[in-house]
C-alpha cells in the first residue's frame, strides 16, 4: 500500500503524531533492521484495543487451568469481564472438576476498600475450598488492592498449608502495566515459583517424544485439533500453558523434553526460565495455518532426529495436508487475490497472516496490540532498554536446578540446533511482511479507519471494540480473538473451518449494500 502515515497522524498534536509515527513503519525488506516503536504508555485521549495488566494475567494465562478454582480479589466487574469471554476452552478429566463455567470473586465493598479485604480475601479461599474441593486455587489482583495494599502473598501462603493445596497469589493489578502484556509476566513468574518442578511422574508417562505446549490457550476448541494431530504422529503433551490445563500436568512440566512456544509474547518468559532451571530446550512453533502446521511438525521431527517418528510425521502430513487442501481449493478459487489487515493481541497478527496466505489472501498491513520489539523485529533485538513501566514487574534470577536439571537431549544436538537458529528463535512478524506492506503498534481507531479508507482491505481480522465500527464501513471484520463464537481454526481441520467462514464474509453480497449512517 502507499504510506498513509502521515494522513494517519494528521488530526494529532504535533509532539502526539512525532509519537505515533514511530509507531508505523513502511515495510522496506532492502533497509536492515528497521525499527518499531512498542510496549510502551498509550498517549491519554487516543482510543485503542488494549487490555489491561488484570486482563492478561488471570482473563489470558491463568484462567484457562480449569480444575483449578480462579477467585478475583476486587470488586465484581473485574471479575465479571474475564468469565469466559476468551472461550478458553475445557474438558473435565476423570475426577470431574471444572469450575470453567464460575465466575468467584471477592466482591470488594467501600467498608472492604476502607478496612481492608484480606478477611474477607481469606474467608472466600476456605468457601471455595469447601465447596469445591479444586486441585488447586489462585488468587488474582484488580486495582484496588493492590492500591490499599493488601498483602494476598501472605493469605496465599497461609491457605496453602491450612488447605493442603497450592493456592497461589498473582499481583497483577491493572496498573502494573502499560497493556495486558505485564500480566503475561505476572502469571508466568507465578506458575514458575510455584508449580513447574513441584510435580512427579510415572516413567511411562514421560518416555518417547515429549513436548509442552507453550502459549496455546484452547480457544474455540484448537488443542483439541493440534492434540489430535500431535498424538496420531506419536507426540506425547505433558502439560499445556495453559489451554485445556491441568494443575498436575502443570506441575510436570519440567520433565518434558521439548517446549514448544506458540505464542511467543505471553509465555517466552517461562520458556527461557525452564530452559534455564531444567534444561528443557525451546523452539517456537505456529499451528495456524496448513504450512504452518506441517513446518512445526517437521521442526519437532528434526528435534528428536529419530527416523520412525519423522517417517510417520510425514505421512500424517500427507494425509492431513491433501485432506484439508480438497477442501480449501474450490474455495480459495474464489479468494485469491483479496487483502486483508490484521490487527490483534500480541501473536495472532503474525500467526494469522500464513492462514490468509493458505486462501491466496496477501496481508497488506499488520500490528499487534501489545507485543515488544521483538515479537515485530525478531529476538535479536533483546535485550530491550528496561523503562519504568517494564521495572513493574519482577524479574525472576533463575539458575540451574541441583536435582532436577537434566539435559534429555544430547549436549553437542542442542547446540548445533541453537548455532543453527532452529531453538531459542523467533524471527518476529517482520520476517512476513513484503515491500510496501505497513507495520502498525497499538493503532488507534482513528489510524484504523483511515486504513480502511485507503487501503480498502476486503476483511479486516480484530476484536470486539472494532468489529461494528469497520463493518459499517462495509468491509467484514473477523474476530481472531474469540474468532466470532466459531472455531477451532488451528491445525488443519481448523483451517478447512477457517477458509469456510472468511469465504462467507467477504463474498457474502449483503456487503455491497452497506451504506455508513454518514454516506446519507
Ligand atoms: Fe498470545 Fe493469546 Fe495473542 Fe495473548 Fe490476548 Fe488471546 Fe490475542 Mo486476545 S495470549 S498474545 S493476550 S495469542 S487474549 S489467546 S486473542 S489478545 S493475539
Ligand atoms: C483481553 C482478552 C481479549 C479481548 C478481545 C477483544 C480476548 O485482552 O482481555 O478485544 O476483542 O481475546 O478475549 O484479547
Amino acid at each position: 500500500p502507499k504510506d498513509v502515515t502521515k494522513e494517519m497522524v494528521s488530526p494529532y498534536p504535533a509532539k502526539v503524531a512525532r509519537k505515533r509515527a514511530k509507531h508505523i513503519v513502511m515495510r522496506d525488506p532492502s533497509i536492515e533492521g528497521q525499527e518499531i516503536q512498542a510496549n510502551v504508555r498509550t498517549v491519554p485521549g487516543i482510543l485503542n484495543t488494549r487490555h489491561c495488566a488484570f486482563a492478561g494475567c488471570k482473563g489470558v494465562v491463568v484462567g484457562p487451568f480449569g480444575d483449578v478454582l480462579h477467585i478475583v480479589h476486587g470488586p465484581v466487574g473485574c471479575s465479571y469481564y474475564t468469565w469466559m469471554t476468551r472461550r478458553n476452552q475445557y474438558r473435565s478429566r476423570e475426577d470431574g472438576k471444572n469450575y470453567m463455567s464460575y465466575c468467584v470473586t471477592t466482591d470488594m465493598q467501600d467498608s472492604d476498600i476502607v478496612f481492608g479485604g484480606v478477611k474477607k480475601l481469606r474467608q472466600a479461599v476456605q468457601e471455595g475450598y469447601d465447596i469445591f474441593k479444586p486441585n488447586a486455587i489462585t488468587i488474582t489482583a484488580t486495582c484496588p488492592v493492590g492500591l490499599i495494599g493488601d498483602d494476598i502473598q501472605t493469605v496465599a501462603k497461609e491457605m496453602t498449608e491450612e488447605l493442603g493445596i497450592s493456592v497461589v497469589a498473582f499481583n497483577c493489578e491493572g496498573y502494573k502495566g502499560v497493556s495486558q502484556s505485564a500480566g503475561h509476566h505476572i502469571a508466568n513468574n507465578g506458575f514458575f515459583k510455584n508449580w513447574v518442578g513441584e510435580g512427579e511422574a510415572t516413567d511411562e508417562e514421560i518416555e518417547g517424544f515429549t513436548v509442552n505446549l507453550l502459549g496455546e490457550y484452547n480457544i474455540g476448541g484448537d488443542s483439541y485439533e493440534i492434540e489430535r494431530v500431535l498424538e496420531k504422529c506419536g507426540i506425547n503433551v505433558i502439560a499445556t500453558f495453559s489451554g485445556d490445563g491441568t494443575y498436575d500436568a502443570a506441575t510436570k512440566a519440567h520433565l518434558a523434553k521439548l517446549n514448544l512456544v506458540m505464542c511467543h509474547r505471553s509465555i517466552n518468559y517461562m520458556a527461557e526460565m525452564m530452559e534455564t532451571k531444567f534444561g528443557v530446550p525451546w523452539t517456537k512453533v505456529s499451528f495456524i495455518g496448513v504450512q504452518a502446521f506441517a513446518k512445526s511438525l517437521r521442526k519437532v521431527a528434526r528435534f528428536f532426529n529419530d527416523e520412525a517418528l519423522t517417517q510417520r510425521i510425514e505421512e500424517v502430513i500427507a494425509e492431513e495436508v491433501a485432506a484439508a487442501e480438497a477442501e480449501i481449493a474450490p474455495i480459495r478459487e474464489r479468494l485469491q487475490g483479496k487483502s486483508a489487515i490484521l490487527f490483534v493481541g500480541g501473536s495472532r497478527a503474525h500467526h494469522y497472516q500464513d492462514l490468509f496466505a493458505d486462501l491466496g489472501i496477501k496481508t497488506i498491513a499488520a500490528g499487534y496490540e501489545f507485543a515488544h520489539r521483538d515479537d515485530y523485529e525478531g529476538r535479536q533485538v533483546l535485550p530491550l532498554k528496561v523503562d519504568a513501566d517494564s521495572r513493574n514487574v519482577e524479574e525472576l534470577r533463575v539458575e540451574k536446578d541441583p536435582e532436577r536439571y537434566k539435559l534429555t537431549a544430547d549436549p553437542a544436538w542442542v547446540e548445533q540446533l541453537k548455532e543453527e537458529g532452529f531453538l531459542n528463535r523467533y524471527e518476529g512478524m517482520i520476517s512476513e511482511m513484503g515491500e510496501d506492506t505497513l507495520m502498525i503498534d497499538d493503532i488507534s481507531h482513528h489510524e484504523l479507519e483511515t486504513l480502511i479508507k485507503r487501503l480498502k482491505p476486503d476483511i479486516v481480522g480484530s476484536g470486539i471494540k472494532d468489529k461494528y465500527v469497520i463493518e459499517k464501513f462495509g468491509v467484514p471484520c473477523k474476530q481472531l480473538h474469540n474468532y466470532d463464537y466459531g472455531g477451532p481454526f488451528a491445525g488443519f481441520q481448523g483451517a478447512v473451518n477457517f477458509a469456510k467462514d472468511i469465504d462467507m464474509r467477504i463474498n457474502n453480497p449483503t456487503w455491497k449494500l452497506v451504506k455508513a449512517p454518514w454516506q446519507n
